[in-house]
């Protein structure tokens, strides 16, 4: 397992490559170029300059996340085409400085919904919070209007900014049923995976956050049958999975450890995290630690262990923690304890059951 930290980029990030130095056994950033639009093709200057930054820090730049897929691509309109030239050249450039993995999702307008950032736990932490009611049964365009007439209803990722486009994406999507979006996923992929590959590159998808449809969305990674429908879409290595336990934990009735035995050679790419599921469906994200949520990432980090996991890892999202101020999920301290308790889990089980990850350690200084 090698640990990795997300690192939004300098002046984007409250987290410093100083501070994530500091964490025991971090070898690398996940980082992207958040300033670049869905669709653009990345400019190698800047490229080179996070690899630059974190080379000060001895931090490796293997692993990016995301590069973003525009929506045209999802809508399966004409205009797709230049966008994927534009991926498959932005797929040259990572190669060119040692990118090995590329963190992507295809979901429709929204990365993870959330419908409070700041939700206070009984610690008196707070976290990202899920409220069913307040998302499902909702029609879009009535809450596009009704958060049009009160601003206070505004939810992350619906900035009044945002509004005016969001009517036209969910017109767009009106007719886009599941199967389509498979269609279009089907056609994206056989147009990049052969060049990740030539480069050495695996295209790692993240699965859904809830994962289930929302806003009459379709939604199509959200579990074990729709990542093997996934893997089977091209059959190659170069595509692959990050498999994100907080994602698909969401939904209690997906079996993250049944997944991680099922995929293991095609997960080069792991995003550690607890949430709590409530009875009625909402959601919370807790502390890293098995007992304090409703996912056995004590079981994940055996089952990742048991097969013999050499990918990447990282804690996902965070609670807020001791008046940290920071972009929301993504502070330092919880992330950095739950690497601690990821490494606990992990080293414990390696001195019981050395793996063959250890094994070709050792053979290696022999
Ligand atoms: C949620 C997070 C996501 C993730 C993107 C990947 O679990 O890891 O925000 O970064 O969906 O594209
Ligand atoms: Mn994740």
């Amino acid at each position: 397992m090698r640990m990795v930290f997300r690192w939004f980029g300098e002046g984007n990030d409250t987290v410093s490559l100083d501070h994530i130095k500091q964490i025991p056994g971090v070898e690398g950033i996940v980082w992207a170029l958040h300033d670049v639009p869905a669709g653009d093709e990345w400019p190698m200057e800047k490229i080179i300059a996070v690899r630059d930054q974190a080379a000060a820090h001895n931090l490796h730049i293997d692993v990016v996340e995301s590069v973003n897929v525009h929506e045209d691509i999802k809508l399966g309109l004409p205009t797709r085409d230049k966008y994927i030239d534009n991926y498959v050249k932005t797929i040259e450039k990572l190669a060119q400085v040692g990118v090995k993995v590329i963190c992507y999702n295809f979901m429709p307008v929204f990365d993870w919904a959330r419908t409070e950032l700041y939700k206070r736990l009984e610690d008196g932490s707070t976290a990202l919070f899920f409220e069913k009611s307040k998302i499902h049964g909702i029609d879009p365009f009535d809450l596009v209007q009704t958060i049009n007439q009160n601003s206070s209803l505004t939810m992350p990722g619906w900035e009044p900014e945002r509004l005016a486009h969001l009517t036209s994406l969910f017109e767009a999507y009106r007719n886009v049923t599941s199967e389509d979006l498979w269609d279009h996923l089907a056609y994206f992929l056989e147009a990049v995976i052969p060049t990740a590959e030539r480069c050495g590159i695996t295209m790692a998808i993240h699965p859904d956050d809830p994962p289930w449809p929302i806003f009459g969305l379709p939604r199509i990674i959200t579990g074990q049958d729709s990542l093997r429908r996934l893997l089977s879409l091209v059959d190659s290595p170069s595509n692959g999975i990050t498999l994100c336990s907080g994602s698909l934990g969401a939904n209690p009735d997906n079996d993250i450890i049944a997944m991680i035995h099922e995929f293991a050679d095609r997960i080069p790419f792991a995003h550690i995290r607890n949430v709590r599921v409530y009875e009625n469906g909402d959601f919370i994200e807790t502390s890293h630690r098995t007992q304090d949520g409703t996912v056995d990432i004590a079981g994940i980090v055996k089952a990742y262990h048991d097969t013999g996991f050499t990918g990447y890892a990282r804690p996902d999202h965070g609670r807020h923690l001791w008046g940290e101020q920071c972009r929301p999920g993504y502070g330092l301290y919880d992330r950095a304890m739950g690497i601690m308790y990821l490494w606990g889990l992990w080293d414990a089980y390696q001195k019981l059951q050395p793996t063959a990850e250890k094994r070709d350690t050792h053979e290696s200084i022999a």
